[in-house]
């Protein structure tokens, strides 16, 4: 095991990872930025660091800053969190170089997993189902015109770059085609200095859900069930849950075993999460991978009772996974929500500034995961994610319930807050009923 961890994140992913490196009696180590200087969590750590300025660019994408930084603290690994450097691969290789552990996958499995076109590629070799497209990324003019009539329209065009949504473009007519084209060309290779595009036809009103997978550096691979995503606003997730409710068990079992061979294809290791679109008439497709530990990543410690951090930081120090797949057992019904610090009335616009009242929500089957407090003051350069709420039930309706009563115990002043907004989601009869798609925030609200 590792002697001291040093944390190259912030928020509440830090005070998560402190956590586990505690109950593991790791030392920790925590990165912060000027503008992170005064937060509470910083208290919890061994030792922090200043490591540069404000601006994510200045402090917590910067590498070398980073590393240095675990040199001189003396830590032997580095967590990277989500989100800054955690899907990096260049940061992975140099970590390596200097001898410190990366917790996460392979440089090697990320780079291969970070190009999405060849994520399909190997998707397919592999046999498990994806989204009916081109193979591989797209090479001229003639070719695009080609695979999209045979896909049919409307198409999506996707840089093998991008994730997340960013850089994708619906195209729903031949005639703008080429344009869109050359339009997504331009702007991946604005945002991620690569211009690689490929298309996939496009899904209507599909449901997200996303597959965890634990995997060791002695090609033991184990899933730990599935998290819906579904409901989303431009990309970002408000609240996430487990069980999917769109899926029987035997679609679960399908969707499951192909992400575990697609991370066994992949040589992966690590916690990683394979994404996967389901269609209204339940057909699901594989889409991406994400190679790092995910905000939501409770979800699923509350249904398997299994602590994924504590996991990624055995599998980075080489142990064996200690469970086998039949060992796992998820129970019962989890839903997380994202508080964020935003005014759902203006377009949920972010907001700042001091936190003067926080009451967390308590009481049976619920847990909050938050680096706020009173006096906390939240700085406009980062994510706006305040707290995660989870709530841990037997059934759905009583999820959906000690959920309703949780985020009414929950006071957060004078921020505006996601809260009132995911009462009204929680209320509605249609995520009620579990018949959402991606698009159901924005038509509804
Ligand atoms: C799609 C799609 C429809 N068809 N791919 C958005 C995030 C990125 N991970 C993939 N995304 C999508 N890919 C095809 N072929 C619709 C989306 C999409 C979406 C996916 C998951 C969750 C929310 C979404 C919201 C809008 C669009």
């Amino acid at each position: 095991m590792f002697q001291r961890i040093l944390i190259a994140n912030r928020g509440e992913i830090a005070l998560r990872i402190i956590r586990a490196c505690r109950e593991l009696s790791v030392e920790v180590v925590c990165a912060f930025s000027e503008e992170d200087a005064g937060a509470a969590y910083l208290g919890l750590a061994d030792r922090a660091i200043c490591i540069g300025g404000a601006a994510p660019r200045d402090s917590y994408l910067k590498s070398d800053r980073v590393i240095a930084a675990a040199e001189v603290a003396g830590a032997d690994a580095i967590h990277p969190g989500y989100g800054f450097l955690s899907e990096n691969a260049a940061f992975a290789d140099k970590c390596r170089e200097c001898n410190i552990e990366f917790i996460g996958p392979s440089a090697d499995s990320m780079r291969l997993l970070g190009d999405k076109a060849a994520a399909r590629t190997l998707a397919k070799k592999v046999k498990v189902s994806i989204v009916p497209g081109s193979d591989g990324v797209l090479e001229g003019d003639n070719e695009t015109i080609k695979v999209a009539q045979k896909i049919g329209f409307p198409v999506i065009i996707k840089a093998t770059a991008g994730g997340g949504g960013r850089g994708m473009r619906v195209v729903h007519d031949k005639t703008d085609l080429l344009a869109a084209i050359k339009q997504a060309k331009q702007e991946a290779d604005g945002a991620f200095e690569k211009s690689d595009v490929y298309i996939e036809r496009y899904i209507d009103r599909p449901r997200h859900v996303e597959v965890q997978i634990l995997a060791d550096r002695h090609g033991n691979v184990v899933h730990l069930g599935e998290r819906d995503c579904t409901l989303q606003r431009r990309y970002q997730k408000l609240l996430e849950e487990s069980p999917s409710p769109a899926i029987d068990s035997r679609m679960r079992s399908d969707l499951c075993s192909s992400a575990v061979k697609l991370a066994k294809a992949a040589g992966y290791d690590n916690a990683g999460t394979v994404e996967f679109l389901v269609d209204a008439k339940k057909r699901f497709y594989f889409i991406e991978v994400n190679a790092r530990i995910q905000v939501e990543h409770p979800v699923t410690e509350l249904t398997t009772g299994i602590d994924l951090i504590k996991a990624q930081i055995r599998i980075a120090a080489g142990e064996k996974l200690e469970f086998s797949q039949k060992a796992v057992k998820p129970r019962g019904h989890v839903i997380e929500c994202r508080i964020n610090a935003e005014d759902p009335d203006e377009n949920f616009r972010p907001c700042a500034g001091v936190i003067e009242k926080f009451r967390l929500p308590g009481g049976p089957g619920v847990r909050v995961d938050t680096h706020g407090y009173e006096g906390y003051r939240l700085s406009p350069k980062y994510d706006s994610l305040l707290a995660k709420v989870l709530v841990f039930q037997p059934t759905r309706p009583e999820a959906i319930r000690c959920m309703q009563r949780a985020l009414g115990e929950f006071t957060i002043e004078p921020l505006k807050t996601t809260l009132p907004f995911l009462q009204r989601v929680l209320a509605h009869p249609d995520f009620v009923d579990g018949s959402i798609d991606t698009g159901f925030a924005e038509r509804t609200f």
